[in-house]
C-alpha cells in the first residue's frame, strides 16, 4: 500500500527543506560513519539539517522529536534507540501532519501509519550470516562448542534480530550452545567489562566469541589478550558492522568474521526525503545490502574501507 495517502499528501515545505535528525548517540565506529553520512549527504542534496544526539536515552529522543514538532520542521528522521515507546510522540508528529522517517533501526509497533518508510538493514538476516559461517567452518566437528554472545542494546532492533537470526540457525545442530548471553551496549568499554567477566566464570569452556558489533568484539579482544589467550586463534570471534578497524583485527588475525552492515544511509535518506517532498511514490521499506567479511579478504578491502 501507499502510505503517503494514509499519512497525509505532501504539503508547502520550506526552502531550503528543513529536516530535523535524531540520532542514537556516539556508542561506536559504525554511528560515527552513519552521522557522517547523514551530514554530508544533507549537504550534498541542499536540505537544512537541525541534528540532535540522545545518547543512547529513548527519553532524549522524545523530547528532541517533539521540540521538532514545536519548531515545524518539514521532515523527521530518527534512529530508534529501543523498539518500543514512541507510540505518543509519532501520533503528535502525524498530527502535526509532520512525516516521520526511521533510518537504521526499526520499532516493533503494530501501526505502521506512524512512519513514512525505513530505511536500514536486514538485521535478522545479518544474524544468519553470522552463524552460517560459523557452521561452516565448524562442519564435522562433533564435539560441543560453546558460544557466548555479547548483545547489543537491550530492545534495539539490532540486538532483537542479530540474536534471533543466529540462534534461528544454530537451533538445529544440538553440539552449538551459547552458555552466556548478555548486553554490552554496544559499546567496546562494555563489550571489554562483559568478557572478563565471561572468561573468570567459563575459562577454557568459550569456544566462540558472537558480537553485535566490532566495538564490542574489539574490547572482547582486549580482555581476551589481557587473560593470556590468543583471540582469534584460541577463541572464535564474530562480530558484525565490518568496520575498518575490525578489517585491520580480521588482517592481524585476531578478529575471525565480521558481517557487513553499511551505515553510509545518507544519501538513501535525503533522496526519500526529496522524493517525498516532490510528491514522488516512496518504498515502505528500503534494505540496504551488504556482505561478510573473512581473515581471506579483509587485507584487501582494508585500504579501500571509507569507515
Ligand atoms: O551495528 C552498532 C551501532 O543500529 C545497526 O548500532 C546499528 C548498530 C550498529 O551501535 O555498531
Amino acid at each position: 500500500h501507499n502510505k503517503q495517502n494514509i499519512l497525509h499528501a505532501p504539503k508547502q515545505h520550506k526552502h531550503p527543506i528543513e529536516l530535523g535528525f535524531v540520532q542514537v548517540g556516539t556508542e561506536s565506529s559504525w554511528r560515527a560513519a552513519n552521522s557522517s553520512s547523514i551530514k554530508k549527504a544533507a549537504q550534498d542534496f541542499g536540505i537544512e539539517l537541525k541534528f540532535k544526539n540522545a545518547n543512547q536515552s529513548m527519553e532524549n529522543q522524545i523530547k528532541a522529536i517533539r521540540s521538532f514538532i514545536r519548531e515545524r520542521v518539514d521532515v523527521i528522521a530518527f534512529s530508534p534507540v529501543v523498539q518500543t515507546g514512541y507510540e505518543d510522540v509519532l501520533r503528535e508528529a502525524k498530527m502535526a501532519g509532520i512525516p516521520v522517517i526511521l533510518t537504521d533501526r526499526e520499532l516493533g509497533l503494530k501501526d505502521d501509519s506512524l512512519w513514512l518508510t525505513s530505511i536500514g538493514s536486514d538485521f535478522q538476516e545479518e544474524g544468519r550470516r553470522a552463524a552460517r559461517w560459523l557452521l561452516e567452518q565448524t562442519k564435522g566437528v562433533k564435539k560441543e562448542i560453546n558460544i557466548v554472545e555479547l548483545q547489543g542494546t537491550s530492545g534495539s532492533s539490532p540486538a532483537v534480530y542479530r540474536k534471533k537470526g543466529f540462534e534461528e540457525l544454530l537451533k538445529n545442530n544440538s553440539n552449538y550452545h551459547i552458555i552466556a548471553s548478555k548486553s554490552a551496549d554496544f559499546t567496546k568499554e562494555a563489550g571489554r567489562r562483559v568478557m572478563k567477566e565471561y572468561l573468570k566464570k567459563y575459562g577454557d569452556k568459550i569456544q566462540v566469541v558472537y558480537a553485535h558489533n566490532d566495538d564490542m568484539a574489539l574490547g572482547a579482544i582486549e580482555a581476551i589478550e589481557e587473560s593470556g589467550k590468543n583471540p582469534g586463534k584460541d577463541i572464535l570471534i564474530i562480530s558484525v558492522d565490518a568496520t575498518r578497524e575490525a578489517l585491520n583485527a580480521l588482517s592481524a588475525g585476531k578478529l575471525n568474521l565480521t558481517v557487513e552492515c553499511n551505515p553510509l544511509l545518507g544519501p538513501e535518506l535525503m533522496k526519500a526525503i526529496t522524493d517525498y517532498v516532490e510528491g514522488k511514490e516512496i518504498p515502505v521499506k528500503i534494505i540496504t545490502e551488504e556482505g561478510i567479511f573473512s581473515q581471506e579478504n579483509a587485507k584487501r578491502d582494508y585500504l579501500n574501507r571509507a569507515y
